[in-house]
């Protein structure tokens, strides 16, 4: 089937198309394209995802507004099915891959989702088939790693008879639907007649801009979107770190700072968690190694990210000093654990890093989350005899604590701001000692 083909099928939903990967991106994505009518075949490894989703029931934990009801009317339509058989990718016109990509202990990525997936789709898949890699890669792995794979576990050559793009993810978790509806697509084709034929398959879900170009371009763009993300939030917590050093309050600080035009000082806190901001500037930093480009600031601004938990650890040492308490001993109450306010997602959260810590020095740890079931418990009861309270996540849940009572149930009373949630004097008012992230001792 040539490409104008293809593209006029895609034009009249008459495209089969194919998810590989029914994970948070994946599943979302076969539900929209079958939602407007394409016939959906969905792919998974895991057999037992594959049964809950064919009896319209979503594996995906955590609130995802819509999802559930969406698989509830694609599946019993007929128009989305999922299957552990690749050989049901024989009569596939388009393959979407959303497959994980993460990064290993020492940042390199790992591509063995990505490399399973195209060597079992090779062999089946049909003439004039179109693959569109959406899952984050490093810049350069399209040419690099895709094509020759595909090309070889084909035997076909590329734009005879097969296509072949990227079109990057850019889904939030809580929000997945919303943003593959509302939020714009960069669309890389390796020709810039296939990054068209994509815009034309991505118009029938996505209602914002879809940018064709080439694959490089959105390889790049994804990463550097996160990898700008990352450093904007290293620099909010190193002048976090100076004010409690002179004395300032970066929250005062940065609300000063944003009045400037063209400033938009990001968020200190106390980590940087999540399943894409600590990977994916990794990933562009990879590429660049590849190619003997010695990066200074984005792995920096890694390492000042994920130094902000133990800096967490180091305020409550300090806080417990003051009160003549050792860290040894000392019962903690740690208020959040997932990576993001209002979630259930706990995907490389800087709690789970600050307990790690805690516990090493012989702190003894409690959990609080409302969102997070196994730490669901009675707040004020987990308090009781506790020598500090720990504020990581900014859940609604803890914007009005009575401090007051926070007050009568602690051992010692400490309270540690990770989050810049509380006003310094309330906390001091009612007999609490705060030390938080970004305020300086003179100023608290
Ligand atoms: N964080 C800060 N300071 C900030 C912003 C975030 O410390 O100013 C922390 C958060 O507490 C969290 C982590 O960084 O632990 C990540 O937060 P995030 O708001 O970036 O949320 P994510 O990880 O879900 O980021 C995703 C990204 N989207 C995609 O990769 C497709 C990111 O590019 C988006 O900007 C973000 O969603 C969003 O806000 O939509």
């Amino acid at each position: 089937m040539s490409l104008h083909d293809l593209q006029m099928k895609i034009e009249r939903k008459e495209a089969k198309l194919a998810v590989i990967g029914l994970g948070y991106v994946g599943l979302p994505v076969a539900c929209q394209f079958a939602r407007v009518g394409f016939d959906v075949l969905g792919m998974e490894i895991r057999a037992e995802r594959v049964g809950l989703i064919n009896n319209g029931i979503s594996p995906i934990e955590g609130k995802e507004p819509g999802l559930a009801e969406l698989l509830n009317q694609v599946v019993p339509s007929g128009k989305f099915r999922a299957t552990t058989a690749y050989q049901e990718l024989s009569d596939r016109d388009v393959i979407l891959l959303d497959v994980e990509t993460p990064v290993d202990e020492n940042n390199i990525p790992r591509y063995e989702a990505l490399r399973a997936a195209l060597g079992t789709l090779g062999p089946v898949m049909q003439q004039g088939a179109l693959v569109i890699v959406e899952s984050t890669i490093a810049p350069g792995t399209m040419q690099s790693l895709v094509l020759p794979l595909l090309e070889e576990s084909t035997g076909k050559k590329l734009n005879q008879d097969f296509y072949l793009g990227n079109c990057p993810e850019r889904v939030m978790p809580g929000k997945l639907l919303q943003n593959l509806r509302t939020v714009t697509r960069v669309v890389g084709g390796m020709t810039l007649e296939t990054a068209d034929t994509m815009v034309a398959l991505y118009q029938h879900v996505v209602q914002a801009e879809l940018d064709p170009t080439d694959c490089i371009t959105a390889e790049l763009v994804k990463t550097v979107e996160n990898a700008y993300r990352d450093v904007q939030i290293a620099f909010a917590n190193e002048v976090a770190l100076i004010c409690e050093a002179v004395g300032g309050d970066v929250w005062k600080v940065r609300d000063l700072v944003n009045k400037t035009p063209y400033r938009n000082m990001h968020l200190p806190g106390a980590g940087v968690g999540g399943h894409c901001i600590p990977k994916d500037p990794w990933l562009l930093a990879y590429s660049a190694r590849m190619e003997d480009v010695a990066l200074k600031l984005i792995p920096i601004a890694r390492l000042i990210n994920d130094g902000m938990p133990s800096h967490v650890a180091h305020l409550i040492q300090v806080a417990l000093s003051k009160m003549g308490r050792e860290m040894f001993g000392a019962r903690v109450l740690i208020l959040g654990y997932s990576y993001l306010e209002n979630s259930d997602d706990t995907r490389n959260s800087p709690s789970e890093s600050l307990v790690n810590y805690l516990t090493k020095i012989g702190a003894e740890v409690v959990i609080h989350d409302p969102y997070v079931p196994a730490y669901q418990g009675d707040l004020f009861g987990l308090a009781e005899n506790c020598d500090a309270i720990v504020l990581m996540v900014r859940h609604q849940e803890y914007l009005n604590l009575d401090l007051n009572l926070i007050r009568s149930v602690l051992r010692t009373a400490v309270l540690v701001d990770g989050r810049g949630v509380f006003d310094t004097k309330e906390v001091e008012g009612s007999g609490l000692l705060y030390q938080g992230i970004g305020v300086g001792i003179n100023s608290a």
